[in-house]
């Protein structure tokens, strides 16, 4: 490992877990070699493949390593997802899931023009994790709270006021989901008192759904529930080249965690052709968090130059390099800013 004189040390924990999640954070690790900072990596395991060797798919030793860390990288879990992200989410109460959609040059991105940010309530909503079969079938409950969906919608309005973004929307389904999205859009409206210098306003979910298709520029910083902010950060990959390309961050007061908005994708797993893009800029996510802006801006610089030549690129961004391959060119590319 090579270490900085005078330059902090930051302790990662680093999960891989499952699929294309291990293929995607070698490479990552890899392109972080040529970041000028120090790192002192903790590995653990979690997911489906750990679950078949230890009969759980997530241990408290896992759970107390990335406590204890400055920042978590994760991969990704597969059938386990619920079990292994869903329960981190909200045992560390990382509250916040940070989705941002950018078109980049080079990519197949259907508008050229987009850079907006879903931050999504992480740790209630249909995720909530309280399902029970029935006699007729099953149900599930979403829980929605004041204090939830009030923190959630500061935490958006401060990342607008943080990152020189003009409007935040609230998405909900208020109209049909009357007391749960009541609660969400109110507390929203309560919160936006506190920032008139930004415009707010709101959407319907299915109306959101569709303006992502027709008039996605409009967006800025999304805030919405659990279970609606998943289904619209894979649409939003959609728009932009596909979900190889999407980073994410799970926050909370003290800790956060960076992981692919992709799964474990294990019709790719395996073979070496996941884009490793969205690992990358996690990364760069996770390196803004520590607030080593500098190094985050190279890395997505870095990245951005990859995908711009198109030359040394995996096939879902039309070329035929390995995760491997693309992640050396990005390396090389960071060495060379
Ligand atoms: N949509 C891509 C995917 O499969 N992501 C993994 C997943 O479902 N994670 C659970 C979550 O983000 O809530």
């Amino acid at each position: 490992m090579k270490i900085a004189p005078g330059v902090i040390m930051y302790k990662i924990s680093v999960i891989p877990g499952d699929g294309i999640g291990k293929e995607v954070m070698e490479a990552t690790l890899h392109i972080m070699e040529a970041v000028d900072l120090n790192f002192d990596y903790e590995f653990t395991d979690a997911g489906d493949e750990y679950a078949a060797k230890s009969g759980i798919p997530l241990s408290e030793e896992t759970i107390d390593i990335v406590r204890s860390s400055d920042s978590c990288l994760f991969g990704a879990a597969g059938e386990s997802a619920a079990d292994v992200i869903v329960k981190m989410r909200q045992e560390l109460n990382l509250y916040a899931n940070l989705r941002p959609v950018k078109s980049y040059p080079g990519t197949k991105s259907l508008f050229s023009n987009l850079d907006f940010v879903i931050v999504r309530e992480n740790t209630e909503g249909m995720y909530s994790g309280i399902e029970e079969e029935t006699e007729e079938g099953a149900t599930a409950t979403r829980i929605i709270t004041r204090k939830a969906s009030e923190r959630i919608s500061k935490f958006g309005f401060e990342y607008a006021v943080k990152t020189g973004r003009k409007t935040v929307t609230a998405v909900h389904k208020a109209n049909v989901l009357k007391k749960t999205d009541g609660v969400f859009k109110e507390s929203f409206y309560k919160i936006a008192q506190n920032y008139p210098q930004l415009k707010s306003n709101d959407f319907y979910v299915d109306a959101t759904a569709m303006y992502f298709l027709t008039k996605p520029e409009i967006f800025d910083v999304i805030v919405t529930t659990n279970l609606f902010g998943d289904i619209l950060s894979d649409e939003g990959a959609g728009l932009v080249g596909g979900l190889g390309l999407i980073p994410s961050a799970n926050i909370g007061d003290k800790l956060g965690l960076f992981e692919p908005v992709h799964g474990s994708a294990p019709l790719l797993a395996g073979k070496g052709v996941a884009n490793p893009s969205a690992m990358i800029l996690s990364a760069a996510l996770m390196l803004n968090y520590l607030d080593e802006v500098e190094e985050a801006k190279k890395i997505e610089k870095a990245v951005v130059k990859t995908l711009a030549e198109g030359k040394i690129v995996t096939r879902d961004m039309g070329g035929n390099a390995s995760t491997m391959k693309m992640a050396k060119e990005v390396k090389k590319n960071l060495e060379n800013l």
